[in-house]
């Protein structure tokens, strides 16, 4: 049937009205139908090997535009609501977006997913059902405050499977629900399935308070995505969540084993299994204890677990790797309390050196150390942090294993950070090369060859402004937002981290703020734009958001600066509002102190999109640096290996590093100072700019104020150079070209290849 005729007869059905007579709301719901079911219908890659992706977020974005573009139906539906007199873009607009994320690491599941399903491998994502996704951030009086953020309407893009699994918690058991979410590769016939777990009886109004009996976590298990660790209340609320998914992925896996006919002792031929930082460790345990339980001897259970877990890892911030004490895991889920002493014991026998212990001296069990005994394969997420991870972070088990560890750099898709996020830049890049590079990234190399044509160059220029004029309309029909579509845009969206220094950013303001008070206008105007929401208990980076956002409201009521220079902080980024800005940006930001950022997956979205990166030495920054040269990239900073040598050994916080040291230079003492001029006081609130004054100054853990200096002399030379259009949009072109590189096809090739080899 035609699809027109299709969409005629899903709104008839369901509104009893042809869809010309339809709102946007209702076509949005047709749309939505009718997708989810062709993605639905499509038949699964066939491969000896299947892959399951554990992942306690993915962070998919709205799907309706993705979705018709994987099916190959894009077009048609735009010509066909054009024809309507409707527009594509408002529809979707309808769409609310689940953020079952928090940032990186839930968008590169997303990816990961995509791209699995675009190249036709056998692969599912294992997660849950968060009724609440991330928090929605609201702005009030400079401060940010969190709303939770409802995603499920009754039509979205869950499909009820029909499958539960029970799930054996201390004390009681739950019902695990399956709901799937199909995932179309991109032209080719297949479909993947994210399988995401609910409980049975989810509550209705879930974010007033928790109790820990079994009748509230019977309700509130899948009611909220935890904001990160910062926040201390509820840990064991985590606990429970990731058992839950854990144990009912483990099951669905035998089942889905036992139905493909294959006995359980060839579990690891036929399954691989990627835990996605530590969240879904406990499936290790959680496996060996199914198939001892269902006759397997405990030796050749673990040796089942070995051939089919990989672990990667996304963090070395201490902070972040996660312990649990043995006595969470005894309450939630003790069934597997005696697989880990036992693995524990083994490991140790093995072993003796404490520092790979998976059950430490405090009785508190070392997930990412379970995954690294007991998995094949770790793997970083780009190159430098791989090193890091080999040489000092995870060195006592790289002497062991040096088999075990490889490097996966991250990469993201292009079919949703280029192809749909930057139609006008995507048909220009059809107009030179042909459109192969939407199945092949690498071909994207092709538009080198144009690096001297003006008219490709011109027409890049034009791109940007287009891209640039269509933020600023959106950003001021919903927010308020007003800023120059001339000026230069400068760009940082990312979570809120203190080693993501976002605060050296501000610092940069104050530096350009008060050079043009002092009447050192820049070489042209600048619109520095943040974007970043602050796990609700991390109480530093909210200072941070209330300096950010009291400086956009001093520079807004100065006529003398306002022209030159222009601060705005977006509400509640997301990756709607990525797709947004990161189209829009000439300067990318990444800025993180050397060692810290693991990968970056924004830096690859901004690169491809033509925006020239000004960053640290870090993560994949180093990568992107290779790949264009120097010409088309602004480095800055101290790098890895010196900051690495100054968190140890000094005084008096155990670190080389003296903070006042850098303050007291004259050039950085008044930027730093600047947060408590009477000017911001007047503005915000005293006590939080003095307490991030205070932290700046005396502990500046991240270093913002060793880089600063080098950091403003790195922008200043980029905003020179902005001014040569030509030479500019050259630098464009060459980070567009290099940039095939970082799609996440080629990072799920590697996978594959190294780790899981599906076919
Ligand atoms: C841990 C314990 C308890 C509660 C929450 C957490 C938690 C939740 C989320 C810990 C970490 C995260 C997210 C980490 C993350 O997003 N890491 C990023 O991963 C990206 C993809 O590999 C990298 O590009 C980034 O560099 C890395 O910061």
């Amino acid at each position: 049937m035609q699809l027109k005729e299709q969409l005629f007869q899903t709104t008839q059905t369901r509104f009893g009205c042809a869809p010309d007579q339809c709102d946007d709301r209702q076509l949005y719901e047709a749309l939505l139908i009718l997708t989810r079911r062709m993605a639905q219908d499509r038949p699964t890659p066939k491969g000896e090997r299947k892959l399951y992706y554990f992942s306690a977020e993915f962070l998919m974005g709205k799907l309706l535009s993705n979705n018709l573009l994987a099916l190959g139906l894009h077009d048609e539906v735009k010509a066909l609501l054009a024809d309507l007199g409707r527009d594509l873009g408002v529809i979707e607009s309808m769409e609310p977006e689940p953020s079952l994320g928090n940032g990186g690491l839930g968008r590169l599941a997303a990816c990961f997913l995509d791209s699995i399903a675009a190249l036709g491998l056998p692969g599912d994502g294992v997660g849950l059902n968060y009724h609440y996704g991330l928090f929605k951030q609201k702005f009030d009086q400079g401060r940010q405050t969190e709303v939770p953020d409802p995603w499920m309407e009754a039509d979205s893009w869950l499909i009820p499977t029909g499958i539960s699994f029970d799930v054996p918690f201390g004390g009681f058991t739950l019902k695990a629900v399956l709901y799937d979410i199909a995932i179309p590769g991109a032209n080719n016939g297949y479909a993947n399935r994210l399988h995401l777990f609910d409980v049975a009886q989810p509550a209705d109004a879930p974010w007033v308070g928790i109790d820990f009996d079994k009748g509230d976590i019977a309700h509130r298990l899948t009611s909220f995505l935890y904001p990160d660790d910062s926040d201390e209340a509820g840990r064991l609320l985590r606990v429970y969540q990731q058992y839950f998914m854990v144990s009912a992925g483990a099951q669905l896996i035998l089942s889905e084993l036992e139905g493909r006919g294959y006995a359980l002792n060839t579990l690891a031929d036929h399954v691989a299994i990627q835990i996605n930082d530590t969240h879904p460790s406990m499936v290790i345990p959680e496996l060996i204890r199914l198939l001892t339980g269902r006759g397997m001897s405990f030796d050749e259970a673990l040796d089942q677990v070995r051939r089919t877990c990989a672990y990667t890892n996304h963090t070395i911030l201490a902070e972040a790797l996660e312990k649990w004490p043995l006595s969470f895991i005894e309450k939630v889920a003790p069934g597997i309390v005696p697989v880990i002493r036992e693995l524990d014991r083994r490991m140790k026998g093995a072993h003796p050196d404490p520092r790979v212990a998976i059950i430490d001296g405090e009785n508190r069990v070392h997930m990412a150390h379970m995954d690294i005994h007991c998995g094949y394969s770790v793997n970083g997420v780009a190159a430098l942090h791989t090193e890091i991870l080999k040489n000092s972070e995870l060195k006592p088990f790289c002497d062991i294993y040096p088999e075990k560890f490889n490097n996966k750099t991250n990469g993201v898709t292009l079919r949703r950070w280029l192809e749909a996020c930057d139609p006008e830049l995507a048909a220009l890049i059809d107009s030179c090369i042909g459109p192969d590079w939407r199945r092949d990234a690498k071909k994207l190399e092709k538009l080198l060859d144009f690096q001297e044509d003006g008219a490709v160059l011109d027409k890049l220029l034009e791109v940007k402004q287009h891209n640039k004029n269509q933020l600023c309309r959106v950003l001021w029909a919903t927010q308020g937002i007003e800023i120059d579509p001339q000026s230069v845009f400068d760009i940082q969206v990312k979570r809120l981290h203190e080693y993501k220094r976002q605060q050296m950013n501000a610092l940069y303001v104050i530096h350009k703020y008060l050079e043009i008070k002092a009447g050192k206008l820049p070489e042209q105007p600048v619109t520095v734009l943040f974007g970043a929401k602050a796990a609700p208990a991390y109480v530093m980076a909210k200072h941070i958001i209330h300096l950010i956002l009291c400086l956009q409201k001093l520079i807004d009521s100065d006529p003398q600066v306002r022209p030159w220079l222009r601060v705005a902080m977006v509400e509640n980024y997301n990756v709607t509002w990525a797709e947004r800005l990161i189209p829009a940006c000439d300067i990318s930001e990444q800025i993180s102190l050397a060692s810290k950022e693991a990968s970056g997956t924004g830096n690859m979205k901004f690169m491809a999109n033509g925006a020239v990166t000004l960053g640290t030495l870090d993560g994949a920054n180093v990568e992107i640096a290779q790949l264009v040269g120097e010409d088309n990239i602004y480095t800055f900073g101290r790098h890895s290996d010196e900051v690495i040598g100054l968190y140890k050994g000094g005084e008096p916080d155990g670190r080389a590093y003296r903070p006042l040291d850098c303050y007291h230079r004259p050039a950085v003492e008044k930027l730093v100072d600047f947060i408590v001029s009477p000017e911001l006081l007047a503005i915000g609130d005293p006590a939080s700019l003095s307490a991030l004054w205070r932290d700046m100054k005396y502990k500046d853990w991240f270093m913002a104020l060793l880089d600063v200096e080098d950091y403003i002399a790195a922008k200043d030379r980029c905003l020179k150079d902005y001014g040569d259009r030509r030479a500019w949009a050259k630098k464009m072109l060459v980070n567009i070209a290099k940039s095939g590189y970082f799609s996440s096809d080629r990072t799920i090739e590697q996978y594959n290849q190294d780790i899981w080899k599906l076919k």
